[in-house]
């Protein structure tokens, strides 16, 4: 009645609608529910009162959102990520907020800039993920080498809500028992053991929206309570704390590979627990509106963000048959209908595959079901390819190894209405080479293309303010935050001089801002009038940082050649790297101790000075990306052609007015295409010269490029330390088949590299190739990635909002 909402809308804590009723709101918070006095607010409690103001209208708006989507009851789209990296941060304001760094690298930063577009978009929509009590590592550099310290990042996080009365009783282990009931047998999982999943909530807000859509993270723990009264009473406390304890370990730690897979068994754990409760609540939510099964795909899309979420397919299709009591083929066609897949790599090592024995241990009756699926499927293969033996082997669910491994990619294929790649090139190559077989089954239209993207709400507007008001007084006001193409205006005022004066300006601010978070980190004071060439995302071979490094050595070692008067022409550069290796990635964490090797004796050589310097910056993560990216004249995207799905630092490099230099893979390609090839660095082989290279290194005779051979040779004279420390790595080049063709690209780096020289010293020539790429960078947002999901994959629709009515 509208008596009371009118009372209702007064007592609203949350009414701040400008700086002062926020201000009132803030001290509010210190005097009340912090019970403190304004005289002795220190700055932690300066930062609660802040969140918990902000807090406040972040629920109402969160509140509003989920009343009217269950009001409206549309299809909703469910996004299941094993990894989101998020990185909450009020940053100035207190340095205490941290990163919530619940993913490793591209993957799960990917997740986040979706629910960001999601919300903003409009579109009803949940994110699903696990609550890992620690993130990723925080990364130390001690001795020039990686030192890994745990990220506890619970003690107080206001943006989360603990829902203690969202819980689901997970089952792990057990046996399978065939019953029959009224005429009709079926399969009964009984038995193991229980753990409870705990619901965690976090607003999403969407941008300039009262949208604000929710991240359900599950946090594990042993269902009988605190423990077991029973035991502890009978004297057998130790068994009752493991029990607890074995309980919280499935939430316990974030698995920090990237494009690796282990396969361990509390990762699969992780995986089905974290399922498992989602599917539970997702179906759950399903039943309240009373509709009849088939059209569970008209109200839930699921999208499984890579293969860790496809056990998904089969409790879906277990919830269906065993407990809902519907036919295999009804619940199938149900299930099909409900998830789509996107694929995040072609590296064969980063492929899920987990042993039937441990499937069949942990979760006897999905492995039934996974046999079923994988029967009918050969089934229909057969039907359509009889008599070739070979497909059936080749695309079967289960590899007949020693042992048997159950491909995930397979079944989330065979399980998916639309399997997907995140760039043009990594899309064509899925479809040629490891779903090859999928595409003549199934026919091409099952498997699609969506580019990545990124927010510039976070990316531009919040990393960079400054660059963020420049466009925003050229194109019109704030609106090219939500319609990134408006960001083409820009090229009408290339030749502007005042224009292209702000806009260098704001560059070297970040830049001097960098060069100023070197100095407190580093110690190593650069000139921020120097080219800042960075490399920054996770170490990896495939990323090839080596060939950074050995690059740098080269442009060391010419200048070391130069007479003074000749180093007096040279450009001054900084050559910066960052990013973390995995714990047991001993290759990456060598090649991170040898970046810091060179620096060590590069930044203190005073024939050098700041012609060269060469900077590792610690703990590489979400906010020191946000310092990291608006400071770059020339960013490196340097993958072996044909191994970088997407890539998508390289969008945030460009979106922020630096220049690229990079392979022609992943999403390099379609920047080239949008912002034109003067206006990025091109170089390499092609993806398609890349098997005949490896196949002549093993095969024929393998003759190194001889500038990098001198590296080499450098490097084994002990010119950055003990050679030994470096040996492997320049093995695996000249004795091992070079397999990322660090040698086969080295020379046409080095000579791009000139070139890049070149086109600086032009300042005025570059500073236009930075505005018009920007200019033509609206085709990389999120928001653009969220409507082709959307349109070709989803089938959902944004829910108009009356932002009267928030
Ligand atoms: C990851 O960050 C990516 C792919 C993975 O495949 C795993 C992880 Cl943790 C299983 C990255 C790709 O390497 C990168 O090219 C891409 O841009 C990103 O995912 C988002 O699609």
């Amino acid at each position: 009645p509208e008596p009371q909402r009118e009372a209702w809308k007064r007592n609203q804590i949350a009414s701040f609608t400008d700086k002062d009723g926020f201000e009132k709101e803030v001290v509010r918070h210190v005097e009340t529910t912090l019970a403190r006095s304004m005289f002795n607010c220190d700055e932690i409690a300066a930062y609660s009162a802040t969140s918990l103001a902000f807090r406040d209208r972040l629920i109402t708006h969160w509140n509003k959102t989920q009343q009217r989507q269950t009001y409206v009851d549309s299809k909703r789209v469910y996004y299941l990520s094993l990894e989101f990296l998020m990185g909450f941060r009020i940053e100035d304001v207190v340095k205490q907020e941290h990163d919530a760094a619940l993913g490793n690298g591209g993957l799960g930063r990917l997740a986040a800039c979706f629910l960001d577009s999601l919300a903003t978009l409009n579109f009803p929509a949940w994110g699903y993920g696990l609550r890992y009590r620690y993130g990723i590592f925080k990364q130390e550099i001690i001795d020039g080498y990686q030192v890994e310290v745990p990220d506890y990042w619970l003690d107080f996080n206001p943006w989360e809500f603990p829902r203690h009365d969202v819980t689901v009783d997970i089952q792990f282990f057990g046996q399978v028992n065939k019953k029959t009931t009224g005429g009709r047998t079926i399969s009964v999982w009984e038995g193991g053991e229980i753990v409870r999943a705990v619901a965690y909530d976090v607003p999403i807000p969407g941008y300039d929206t009262p949208t604000t859509n929710n991240l359900r993270l599950w946090s594990s723990k042993a269902s009988g309570g605190e423990f077991d009264f029973q035991k502890f009473n009978n004297g057998d406390y130790e068994s009752s704390v493991a029990e607890q304890q074995r309980a919280e370990t499935i939430s316990a730690v974030l698995y920090p590979n990237d494009n690796l897979e282990r396969g361990k068994e509390l990762r699969l754990k992780q995986q089905y627990f974290w399922v498992a409760a989602s599917l539970y609540d997702i179906v759950r939510r399903f039943k309240k509106s009373r509709r009849p099964w088939n059209e569970f795909p008209d109200q839930v899309a699921i999208q499984l963000n890579d293969t860790h979420p496809t056990l998904a397919i089969v409790e879906l299709q277990r919830i269906l048959v065993d407990i809902e009591g519907l036919e295999w083929d009804a619940a199938w066609e149900i299930v099909t209908g409900t998830f789509g897949y996107t694929n995040h790599t072609v590296l064969p090592e980063a492929l899920e595959k987990w042993p039937v024995g441990l499937v069949q241990h942990l979760l006897p009756r999905h492995l039934q079901i996974i046999y079923d699926i994988n029967l009918f499927f050969l089934q229909s293969v057969e039907k359509a390819f009889p008599s070739d033996r070979e497909i059936l082997r080749r695309v079967s669910i289960i590899e007949e190894s020693q042992p048997k491994m159950v491909r995930m990619a397979f079944l989330a294929i065979v399980g998916s209405h639309k399997v997907n790649g995140v760039a043009e090139l990594h899309s064509d190559l899925i479809k040629t080479t490891i779903f090859k077989d999928f595409v003549e089954i199934y026919g091409p239209d099952k498997f699609t293309n969506v580019t990545n993207g990124i927010t510039p709400r976070r990316w531009l507007h919040q990393a960079n303010p400054r660059l963020s008001e420049l466009i925003a007084s050229k194109c019109g006001g704030n609106e090219f935050l939500k319609d990134l193409t408006l960001l083409n205006q820009l090229e009408k005022h290339i030749g502007d001089k005042k224009f292209r004066k702000e806009w260098a300006e704001i560059k070297y601010a970040n830049k001097v801002r960098l060069a100023k978070h070197i100095k407190d980190t580093t110690g190593v004071v650069v000139n921020p009038a120097s080219l800042f060439d960075v490399q920054v995302k996770r170490i990896h071979e495939y990323k090839r940082q080596q060939l950074n490094i050995f690059g740098v050595i080269h442009r060391y070692l010419t200048l070391k050649a130069m007479t003074p008067d000749e180093r007096k022409k040279q450009l001054p550069r900084v050559s910066i790297f960052g990013g973390k290796a995995a714990p047991g990635y001993w290759m990456a964490k060598q090649i991170i101790h040898l970046i810091n090797s060179v620096g060590a004796v590069v930044n203190k050589d005073e024939d050098i000075g700041d012609l060269l310097k060469v900077i590792f910056l610690e703990d590489y993560n979400v906010s020191k990306a946000e310092i990291i990216c608006p400071a770059s004249d020339i960013s490196e995207h340097i993958s072996t052609a044909g191994t970088e799905a997407s890539g998508t630092s390289n969008m945030k490099f460009v979106l922020n007015g630096g220049l690229i230099i990079g392979t022609c893979d992943g999403a390099n390609i379609e920047i080239t295409r949008e912002i034109g090839e003067s206006n990025i660095f091109l170089f390499g082989n092609l993806s398609e010269d890349v098997e005949d290279l490896r196949h002549a290194h093993n095969y024929g005779s393998h003759t190194i490029d001889p500038d990098l051979d001198k590296v080499f040779n450098e490097i084994e004279d002990g010119t950055f330390g003990n050679p030994h420390d470096f040996s492997a790595m320049i093995a695996a080049v000249r004795q091992h088949g070079d397999y990322y063709l660090v040698s086969d690209d080295f020379h046409s780096y080095i000579e791009t590299h000139q070139l890049v020289d070149e086109a600086y010293r032009n300042q005025d020539g570059w500073i236009a190739k930075c505005i018009t790429s920007v200019a033509r960078m609206g085709f990389f947002t999120s928001d653009r990635c969220i409507n082709e999901y959307a349109e070709e994959i989803w089938n959902v629709e944004p829910l108009a909002v009356d932002r009267r009515s928030f």
